[in-house]
């Protein structure tokens, strides 16, 4: 079932805000992460605003849906949209990375509160998650664990001893999904490291497996529920594989390398802002 249009409306309301933030964050820090920030603006929109159980004022509450941000460093993005949330005021987001700033450059699940593992050291988020999830299912919780993953992390092999174990423990409460966006630090996945076919590898280790655009978020909403489906009637831990943009929706940092961790001066700040403005 598609999102009503008044509900995609707002949810890209709420995009159009974040990427606008992402930038000045990252400006005003004159370091961070854009490019992966930019390429996952949809889905944590969609998991926030469309599909995840959680209470801003009681960020502990034990029935909350987990969300387990493996590329920990996507943090623009993250504070932005636990701002929006209601986790945070949001009028100190550009103490980023600052000393003394909750904000800091990796998630750390001490300093700000919304953060449910601390993370940015990738490839361990996806063990964190196996274990909440085998963790909500022994407490009988009525809900889910999401994870999203970097494309990137996906060479690290502890990410494949979690992806085998999750199916081994039949974990169909878990949903990951991967920000294809095929760029890492410093060059393309399948330069440094050939993924391809990750759909395959997922199937080969018992998961189910979707692909979709990662920045339609109807087409993200309904692989979510379809998630939801399967883990209920086969049991299986379900991967959804989001071919996103590394920059997207700034003309000049999209599929570009460079924007991975670079801040915009200030002309490419106003350039930037100006663009997603008119989007
Ligand atoms: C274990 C580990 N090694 C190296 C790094 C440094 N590092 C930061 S981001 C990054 C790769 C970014 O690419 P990807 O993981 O695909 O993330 P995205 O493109 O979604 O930002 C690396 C290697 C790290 N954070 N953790």
């Amino acid at each position: 079932m598609p999102l009503s249009d008044e509900k995609l409306n707002e949810l890209k309301l709420v995009c159009k805000d974040l990427r606008k933030s992402i930038l000045k964050m990252a400006h005003a820090a004159n370091s961070g992460h854009p490019g992966g920030s930019l390429s996952a603006t949809e889905i944590l929109t969609v998991l926030y605003f469309a599909i995840m159980k959680y209470d801003p004022h009681n960020p502990n509450w034990h029935e909350r849906d987990r969300l387990v941000i493996s590329k920990g460093h996507a943090t623009p993005l993250v504070y932005s949209i636990l701002a929006k949330a209601g986790y945070y005021k949001g009028d100190d987001l550009l103490t980023f990375r600052r000393l003394g700033s909750p904000y800091q450059g990796h998630i750390d699940r001490l300093k700000a509160p919304g953060i449910e593992a601390s993370t940015g050291s990738l490839g361990h988020g996806s063990s964190l998650a196996v274990g909440m999830a085998l963790g909500s299912r022994l407490d009988k919780l009525n809900n889910r664990v999401y994870l999203l993953n970097s494309d990137g992390e996906l060479q690290e092999g502890s990410t494949w001893e979690a992806i085998m174990s999750a199916s081994h423990y039949r974990l169909g409460n878990l949903t990951a999904i991967v920000d294809r966006n095929r760029i890492q630090l410093d060059g393309w996945t399948e330069e440094t490291m050939t993924l391809e076919p990750i759909n395959k590898k997922y199937e080969a280790f018992g998961w189910h497996v979707q692909e979709i655009d990662g920045h339609d978020m109807n087409q993200i909403y309904n692989a979510i529920l379809k998630t939801h489906e399967i883990g209920i009637k086969e049991h299986k831990p379900c991967v959804i594989i989001a071919h996103t943009v590394k920059g997207k929706g700034v003309s000049f940092m999209e599929d570009e390398v460079k924007w991975h961790g670079v801040a915009p001066n200030d002309e490419e700040l106003a350039k930037a802002l100006a663009e997603v403005e008119k989007e």
